[in-house]
């Protein structure tokens, strides 16, 4: 009989990153546990993490290549999968020109690593076009936080926080773990505030909770900036030495009334702003503000973002001891070649149109992907390679996704399971789990690095992301960028300039710190010490002006609060389930059987209105399609009237079939998925 033994690695169910302890017998995980040396989730985990083991042992799970036929999908050997695909691929790069053939990684992979990796691939065949679920994910909030406070990874300082502030983010259900950090922060007497559409789990713990309609947050950040000025609570030192913009956002900010707050917002803002922002005087520089993806899917997100992140200047939060705090990074190596190879002269898709986006993150545009499929323009692009995502599920229009990715010359998805993205391919090849493969993690607000392990080897014809990307560069001619004989050299590479070594983090399994925190850095760094183009912290942005954007943080009202007689409601999407990652965990039978089906979250006196009850069905139309849905009656202040709520990832009731993609925040590009003007009329 063999022995169980552990091995310690981390969690990708999600990006969260949890320590797990992996029990296996022989060659077969039994099961997954907390580990509790982890500093992150000290032994706790979500129900998705404690089930990774049916993932990867799901008699689903893809273990051959997949080719389609005449006659559907058959298995094929993978060097004959990796020949064909490198022949089809250069065919179409020699007939419509090397930018004809792009790359998309989804969240299945996560960031860093993995990302980086696709990245450094698409150059490295000279094509610039570089696609993933950041376009519909995280990186507005990287631009909006980055155009005032600079393009670096700042965080709220959770643990040492007197005042936090959850602003369109729901911990519980989304990062179990910063529950966690919120408890314990409460716990030693800190002030927690949240700021939703929605009485969230979150909300339920918090000392003041403040009800917003969708897409309205800068109305109510610019409130609170207009009243701590007011009542001079502000840093005055810290604005005068370190920003730019102060008077003119003085000036902005005066339009911003209690009864203009009100009306935008639909809060009571003479009773909210003066709560809130006392609470941050009370707190001050210790108060970390957090913003979600709650402000992500709407055509005002970067501004609203910029407007939060311009509180954190006025009140000198930036990089102080619980505060907004900017960790030291480990000192990788850089693995993408935009320095080394920029391809911006070759048009990246979509950098035209949102500059911003691509000089922030070097992405590429996913709506305008589906278009230029569609139409040839601005020009050809014939072939995909996917890794770890499924936009037919998770983009907006999945309708046009699907047609467009269908339409393709090739399509190659790689993922574990038979998805339906990946139902449109012409091969699906199996992808490794992340028991599997071997990278460098960073948990930066504890200044660890872990690498995670590959508790068991990949089946013989399945690939961990590095094997692919480096067997397709070999194969296409760009095999000097992907010197690596495998991982292993590859993340050694990676540490060259670190000052760490593979084995120093082999033995501290459950992360190797690599830095104390340290504080206020900028007061050693000179004259710029905030990467802005300023060098400090821009509460207005000449950059942003020279693209013809306003230099202000300034707030546009939603469209959707003038409500379309055709479509009068608001539709919310992607308010996060704790049993699924977007379109995953679906087909896990634990998983499935905590949440079986989904439903559209209505506010009581809607229900009323419509003569609908709990559990009725509904037809709900954007002005792109419908879809049927059962409904849950929210009470009173649980949602706001007239928003409603669905989340996305079902197959079967996909909400992304009737969310917008040719309406945009316009300086990010991102898409209005949680501002859907939208119909509603019972089945
Ligand atoms: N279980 C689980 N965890 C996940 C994921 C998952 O799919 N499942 N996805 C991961 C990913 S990729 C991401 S990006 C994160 C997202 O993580 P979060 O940002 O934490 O997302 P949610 O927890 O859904 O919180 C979004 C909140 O915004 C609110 N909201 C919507 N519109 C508005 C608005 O206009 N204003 C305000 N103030 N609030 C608004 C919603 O009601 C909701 O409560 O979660 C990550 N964690
Ligand atoms: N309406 C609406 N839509 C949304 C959102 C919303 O709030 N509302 N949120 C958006 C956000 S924030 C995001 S991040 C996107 C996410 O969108 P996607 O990137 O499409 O994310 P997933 O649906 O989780 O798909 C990940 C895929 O990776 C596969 N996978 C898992 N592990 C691995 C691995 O190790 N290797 C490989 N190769 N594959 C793996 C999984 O099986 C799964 O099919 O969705 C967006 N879509
Ligand atoms: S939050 Fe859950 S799924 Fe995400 S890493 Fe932690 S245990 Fe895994
Ligand atoms: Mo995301």
């Amino acid at each position: 009989m063999n022995e169980e033994r552990i091995v310690k690695t981390l969690c990708r169910m999600c990006d969260d990153r949890c320590g797990i302890d992996v029990h296996l017998n022989g060659d077969r995980i039994v099961k997954i546990e907390g580990d509790k040396s982890h500093v992150w989730n000290r032994g706790r985990l979500c129900i998705k993490g404690s089930h990774g083991a049916e993932m990867f042992n799901s008699p689903e799970r893809l273990k051959k290549p997949l080719k389609r036929t005449g006659n559907g999908f058959v298995e094929i050997p993978l060097e004959q999968a990796l020949d064909e695909i490198a022949e089809k691929i250069r065919e179409i790069q020699t007939r419509y020109g090397p930018r004809a053939v792009g790359v998309w990684k989804g969240e299945g992979v996560g960031f860093a690593q993995q990302e980086e990796l696709a990245r450094r691939w698409i150059h490295a065949i000279g094509s610039p076009n570089y696609f993933s679920n950041d376009s519909a994910c995280f990186a507005s909030r990287w631009i909006g936080n980055g155009l005032v406070l600079g393009p670096q990874g700042f965080q709220a300082d959770v643990d040492n926080a007197d005042c936090l502030i959850y602003w369109g983010q729901n911990p519980p259900n989304s990062h179990p773990n910063v529950t966690q950090q919120i408890n314990r922060a409460r716990a030693r007497g800190a002030r927690l505030i949240v700021i939703d559409v929605r009485f969230t789990q979150i909300a339920r713990l918090a000392d003041l909770f403040v009800q917003v309609r969708p897409g309205t947050d800068g109305a109510l950040a610019l409130g609170i900036i207009r009243e701590l000025i007011a009542n001079n609570w502000l840093d005055y030192q810290f604005i005068k030495n370190y920003t730019v913009g102060f008077e003119a956002l003085k000036k902005y900010a005066q339009q911003f009334t209690y009864d203009y707050v009100s009306r935008e917002t639909g809060c009571d803002a003479a009773w909210a702003v003066p709560q809130i922002a006392r609470e941050i005087r009370n707190s001050m520089p210790r108060t970390g503000i957090v913003v979600g993806n709650g402000f992500e899917h709407h055509e005002n997100g970067v501004n609203s973002i910029r407007a939060v992140a311009c509180i954190d200047g006025l009140i000198g939060s930036v990089d102080r001891k619980g505060g907004k705090y900017l960790p030291a990074g480990p000192g990788l190596q850089e693995l993408t070649l935009y320095n080394e190879k920029p391809l911006r002269h070759l048009e990246p898709l979509g950098a035209d149109r949102f500059p911003v986006q691509y000089d922030f993150r070097h992405e590429c545009h996913t709506m305008t992907l589906m278009n230029t499929i569609l139409s040839g323009k601005p020009y050809p692009i014939r072939a995909i390679i996917m890794t770890a995502a499924n936009p037919a599920i998770t983009n907006p229009n999945t309708r046009k996704v699907k047609k467009a990715l269908g339409s393709l010359d090739l399509l190659v998805v790689r993922d574990l399971f038979l998805t339906e993205t990946a139902e449109l391919a012409d091969y699906v090849l199996p992808a490794a789990t992340y028991l599997e493969r071997s990278e460098l993690v960073t948990h930066a607000l504890f200044h660890t690095l872990t690498l995670t392990r590959r508790v068991l080897p990949p089946p013989e014809e399945v690939q961990d992301e590095y094997q692919f990307f480096h067997d397709m560069a070999h194969r296409l001619g760009a095999g000097d960028y992907f010197p690596w004989k495998n991982e292993d050299e590859l993340n050694r590479w990676l540490l060259a300039d670190s000052g760490l070594t593979l084995e120093q983090l082999q033995e501290a399994p459950s992360g190797f710190q690599y830095a104390q925190p340290r504080y206020q850095k900028y007061l050693e760094q000179g004259e710029r010490p905030f990467r802005t183009p300023s060098g400090k912290i821009e509460f207005t942005s000449d950059y942003l002006k020279g693209y013809g954007y306003s230099e202000l943080p300034v707030y546009i009202p939603p469209r959707t609060n003038i409500p379309d007689p055709d479509y009068p409601y608001t539709l919310v999407t992607g308010a996060r389930k704790v049993m699924y990652c977007h379109a995953r965990g679906h087909n896990l039978p634990a998983l499935s059987q905590a949440l079986t089906a989904p439903e559209m979250e209505l506010h009581e006196a809607n229900a009323n209105d419509l003569g609908i009850q709990e559990g009725d069905v509904v037809r709900v139309t954007s002005r792109i399609g419908s879809i049927k849905i059962p409904v849950h009656i929210a009470s009173a202040d649980e949602i706001i009237p007239g928003v409603v709520q669905i989340t996305h990832g079902w197959r079967d009731t996909n909400v992304n079939e009737i969310t917008l993609d040719d309406t945009f925040d316009p300086i990010c590009g991102f898409p209005v998925m949680k501002s859907v003007p939208v119909r509603i009329e019972k089945e």
